[in-house]
């Protein structure tokens, strides 16, 4: 074996494997692009090599290294678009990719732009780069409708989707599936090399370049594609800067095209919306990084859930999800027998939208039982409690529960709010008692807060982890305090909107602004959607001065207008689901009688930078680890736009100083004490990293 760090060759015969090694998914970063080509050029110029099969370990490749574009390194030569895909088209000697796990983005793009792709049946094979808001640039708009057709090429890049292996086959997109793909490429090797030399033709090698795409309705294709996503407000860049790279596939020659998709690539690469997708992706991955401890961690093959209302129901079906046998538990049959009713039902949904088969319910169904009493936690690897958010009925739980479940058991509280350090004080073993906040529903939301109590040991935390993400969640972990990361930061952007209608506006005006600038619900729709008389009854229990800011929302709460349950709140809801503003709420303050006019700006930048001037509090007290963690909590778990990448992320894009500034600004026109300015904000510097 010969090569660089991080492409190994070996040969068999006279054909060359090039093997790519930089784990664990073989991202195409510069040091690995440079020594492939280098690879590459040196199997070219020795005339004894007459094939290259290009592969990589484990992995083909994720394709481009997203954290290399804001430094300037993703796009530096080698490029992967014209110097490598260009290298492999010029060069005599054929070329074939063998496809293990991923070949993705880049990965597939340089898989095209070999002579023939072979993969194994369950890789993964595809260009998700518009759901990263933005679109392929290495060729695959303009090789991949030359290899499968348009329609099918439209498909794969406008939803990002991947296929596996027989799938790839079946559109034309591998030449071959084979389980041992490295010795299936070396025998396609041959009849390649033996092709190319018998050929007078310099070049006899297939190239996907000299393909055109011939359908005769392409163009009308991509044009129809067009004009849809131009209608659908939800589209983003990338995907209309990929139709205008597939509408120049089919319009123009392969180098002309090339040229065009690059261009596009390159200057929507550097936009704040992609820029906001690949800090997403990269902060979710690394908030999921904990310390993995020397003592053993907790493999959970079976886990209990105390409580089967709403939450419980959705956590089982997460666990259910993860091949972890569960076991829901409540205080009576009636419960326990509605729960295990409505966890079944919604399995069959499932099937019946296609999002699981119907081999994957029954096993599930097999591994799910109901039963009543906390004796159903006595063997499992995992306990999460999921019952009233009430401190005592958790202490009594837990008091039970150390009783009951065997020693080394992860002791879990889905509190939202509660210290969790009284909580794991029940028990004689708080190292395992942890928090795990998860989100309704709790099937379907990602988010996780995992709460690292004062005794919580790393054991536990590390294994709490691996659970969530198993789960398929984004777990973040947060340190006990009030409202842990979450709701402490979105607490107060309730409050500036409250402060907001105090000052004479109208709760709906101040929903719509939000939403309009993105929010997945604007404030006082989520405060109807909570139910008025949780927050209410939470300020009433808490200590010290009543605070002025919540004094409209105190009267609705008052006067039994709970939101959606009660059927008014901030909006009165019609019988058919419709709901409009309910007008009595303006009895409560005065409707436009601010002393000055506030304009839509001034809405969105008080809600946004209070949820940033309290997520500096959060930060400077360590509750959160990183910047990342609290916009991957925010963005996952309270609808914060995904586009503007976090409340942090916003703020570094609008500037630190800017921010600050504005802070001084609305602490002198609002006379509000919550906007003292933040030591810690002011030291920040401008870009924030995951
Ligand atoms: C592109 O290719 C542009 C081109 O068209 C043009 C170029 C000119 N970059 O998700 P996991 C890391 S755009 C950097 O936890 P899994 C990830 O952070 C790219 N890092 O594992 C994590 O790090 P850590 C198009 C990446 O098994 C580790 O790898 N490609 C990248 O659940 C494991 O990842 C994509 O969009 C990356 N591209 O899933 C594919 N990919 O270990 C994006 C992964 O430090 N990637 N990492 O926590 C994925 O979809 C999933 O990661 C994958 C593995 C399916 C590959």
């Amino acid at each position: 074996m010969a090569g660089s760090a991080r492409v190994d060759q070996h040969r068999e015969g006279d054909v060359l494997i090039v093997t790519m090694v930089n784990p664990p998914v073989n991202t195409l970063g510069r040091p690995l692009r440079r020594d492939l080509l280098a690879a590459l050029e040196n199997a070219e110029a020795d005339p004894t090599i007459k094939a290259v099969v290009v592969t990589g370990r484990g992995n083909f490749s994720a394709g481009a290294d997203l954290a290399e574009f804001d430094s300037g390194e993703g796009l530096a030569e080698p490029t992967l678009h014209l110097t490598i895909a260009g290298y492999l088209d010029s060069m005599k000697t054929p070329t074939i990719a063998a496809i293990t796990g991923v070949a993705l983005g880049g990965g597939l793009e340089l898989a095209l732009a070999c002579s023939a792709r072979i993969a194994e049946r369950d890789s993964r094979l595809g260009l998700p780069e518009t759901t990263l808001g933005f679109m392929p640039g290495a060729g695959g708009t303009q090789r991949l409708p030359r290899a499968i057709g348009i329609e099918a090429a439209l498909d794969l890049i406008m939803t990002g989707r991947s296929v596996d292996g027989s799938q790839a086959l079946s559109m034309g997109l591998v030449d071959a599936i084979d389980s041992d793909v490295i010795a299936a490429a070396i025998a396609m090797a041959a009849r390649l090399a033996a092709s190319a030399s018998a050929s007078a033709n310099a070049n006899a090698k297939p190239r996907l370049r000299d393909d055109a795409v011939e359908e005769p309705l392409a163009e009308a294709l991509v044009e129809a594609a067009r004009r849809s996503a131009a209608r659908n407000p939800r589209v983003n860049a990338g995907v209309l800067d990929a139709l205008a790279a597939l509408s120049a596939a089919v319009t123009l020659p392969f180098d002309k095209g090339l040229a065009r998709e690059f261009e596009l690539f390159r200057s929507l690469a550097l936009q704040p919306e992609a820029r906001a997708a690949r800090y997403r992706f990269l902060s979710e991955r690394a908030a999921g990084r904990v310390p993995t401890p020397d003592e053993s961690t907790t493999p959970v093959s079976r886990a209990a859930v105390v409580g089967a209302g709403t939450m419980g129901r959705g956590i089982t079906l997460a666990l259910l999800g993860a091949g972890v046998v569960t076991t829901i538990i409540d205080t009576d049959l009636e419960r326990v027998d509605s729960a295990v009713a409505a966890i079944a039902a919604e399995l069959e949904r499932s099937v019946s939208k296609g999002r699981l088969s119907g081999r994957q319910r029954d096993e599930q169904l097999a591994s799910l039982t109901g039963v009543v009493g906390l004796d159903g936690a006595a063997d499992v690897d995992a306990v999460i409690e999921a019952v009233f958010e009430d401190l005592q009925v958790k202490i009594d739980v837990f008091a039970q529960l150390d009783s009951i479940a065997r020693p080394g058991t992860i002791l879990a509280s889905n509190t939202s709010s509660l210290d969790l350090n009284l909580i794991a004080g029940a028990t004689k073993r708080p190292e395992s008692v942890v928090g795990m906040h998860f989100f309704s529903p709790a099937n379907i939301m990602k988010l996780v807060e995992v709460v690292n109590g004062a005794h919580t040991a790393p054991a536990t935390l590390a294994s709490t982890v691996a659970l969530a993400k198993r789960m398929k969640k984004i777990p973040v972990v947060a340190e006990v305090g009030p409202g842990f990361i979450g709701n402490r930061i979105f607490d107060q952007y309730l409050r500036q909107a409250n402060s907001l209608v105090l000052e004479g506006l109208e709760p709906s005006r101040v929903d719509r602004v939000l939403e309009a600038w993105g929010m997945a619900m604007g404030p006082f729709r989520v405060l109807d959607v909570i139910g008025n008389d949780v927050p209410w009854m939470a300020r009433r229990a808490a200590p010290g001065a009543k605070d002025p800011a919540w004094a409209i929302a105190d009267a609705v709460a008052e006067r039994g207008w709970f939101g959606r349950k009660s059927g008014i709140g901030w909006y009165r809801y019609a019988a058919d689901g419709s709901s409009s503003p309910n007008s009595e709420v303006g009895s409560l303050y005065s409707p436009g009688r601010g002393d000055r006019a506030i304009d839509d700006a001034e809405i969105v930048e008080r809600c946004v930078l209070a949820m940033v001037r309290e997520a500096a509090d959060v930060l400077e007290a360590a509750i959160a680890a990183s910047s990342a963690d609290v916009d991957t909590v925010m963005v996952n778990g309270y609808g914060f736009p995904a586009r503007h990448g976090g409340p942090w992320f916003f703020a570094s894009d609008l500037g630190f100083d800017r921010a600050n500034r504005a802070m001084v600004k609305w602490a002198r026109v609002t006379s509000d004490p919550f906007w003292e300015p933040s030591t810690f904000l002011r030291s920040r510097e401008d870009r924030p990293t995951p």
